[in-house]
């Protein structure tokens, strides 16, 4: 059991109880935006100042002083502190909960709200301000070629080979607080499954899209969930 392999993929759900918003929820973000509206290069092509305005106001709500890791990304953490094996966090988010819990082994596969990327120079900066046309790159010092470093729709998300080296020998995969509608990280479970050796396993409020793949699930809020199976897998595994 010591030498197996974890990869365990996070979505908007797992922050819910921190006091970020989903996305698919009936009061979710895609409830009061539309996705062709803030977050495609197109959107950003068209009206910039739209997508800025977008990202700021979630930049200001994700480093609110309530804003803080709950007891779903503590628990990931300290899997990743005691688990013998190899542990591998991959995360749809955005926001920097993982990291601030402690985590470590850690892909933000869609990128940072908390860095900008200059279209210019192609340096990625910390970033935690309001972001305008009239910022300037931190490492070149152009003014108007910030973009928010994250993934929009029709962009490849990042560490895509990582991620399948990944699921491609994994032992456990586990999908928590993912609806499953966003290609390709939907696709996850079954490039595990493929491997022919990884169990899998859904955490989530309730069944997601692809629920018939997972050989187990729990559904209940991720605080209480998460921290149940990372206990149970620390004394038991699998
Ligand atoms: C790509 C980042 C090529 C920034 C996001 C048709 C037309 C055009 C495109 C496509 C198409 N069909 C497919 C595509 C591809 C497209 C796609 O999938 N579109 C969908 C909408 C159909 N995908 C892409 O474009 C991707 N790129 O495909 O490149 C490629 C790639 C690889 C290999 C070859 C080629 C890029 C996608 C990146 C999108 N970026 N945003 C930002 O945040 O603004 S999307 C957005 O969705 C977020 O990033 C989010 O993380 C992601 C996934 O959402 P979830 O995290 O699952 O959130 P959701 O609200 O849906 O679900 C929450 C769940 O939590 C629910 O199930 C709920 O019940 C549960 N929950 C709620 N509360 C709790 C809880 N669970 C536990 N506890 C609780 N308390």
């Amino acid at each position: 059991m010591e030498e197996r392999r974890i990869v365990i993929l996070t979505g908007a759900g797992i922050s819910k109880e921190s006091g970020l918003e989903t996305f698919r929820d009936p009061d979710g973000i895609w409830a009061q935006v539309r996705i062709e509206d803030v977050a495609t290069p197109e959107a950003f092509a068209r009206n910039p100042e739209r997508v800025h305005a977008f990202y700021n106001h979630r930049r200001a709500g994700l480093q609110a002083d309530a804003v803080l890791p709950n007891a779903a990304h503590d628990a990931l953490a300290r899997l990743e502190r005691d688990w013998p094996g190899e542990m591998l966090l991959v995360t749809q988010n955005i926001d920097d909960l993982h990291e601030r819990a402690g985590s470590k082994a850690l892909i933000h596969m869609h990128g940072e709200l908390l860095k900008a990327r200059c279209l210019a120079c192609g340096a990625v900066s910390p970033w935690h301000e309001p972001m305008t046309l009239a910022s300037l790159c931190p490492a070149c010092g152009t003014a108007g070629t910030l973009r928010v470093n994250v993934v929009w729709f029709g962009e490849m998300p990042m560490e895509m080979e990582r991620i399948y080296d990944a699921l491609g020998v994994c032992d456990l995969f586990v999908s928590i607080g993912t609806s499953g509608n966003v290609y390709p990280a939907s696709g996850f479970v079954a490039e595990a499954r493929n491997n022919g050796r990884a169990h899998t396993v859904e955490l989530n409020l309730e069944p997601s899209e692809g629920h018939s793949l997972f050989d187990e699930a729990h559904y209940g809020p991720a605080t209480e969930v998460v921290p149940a199976f990372v206990e149970r897998i620390l004394k038991d595994g699998w």
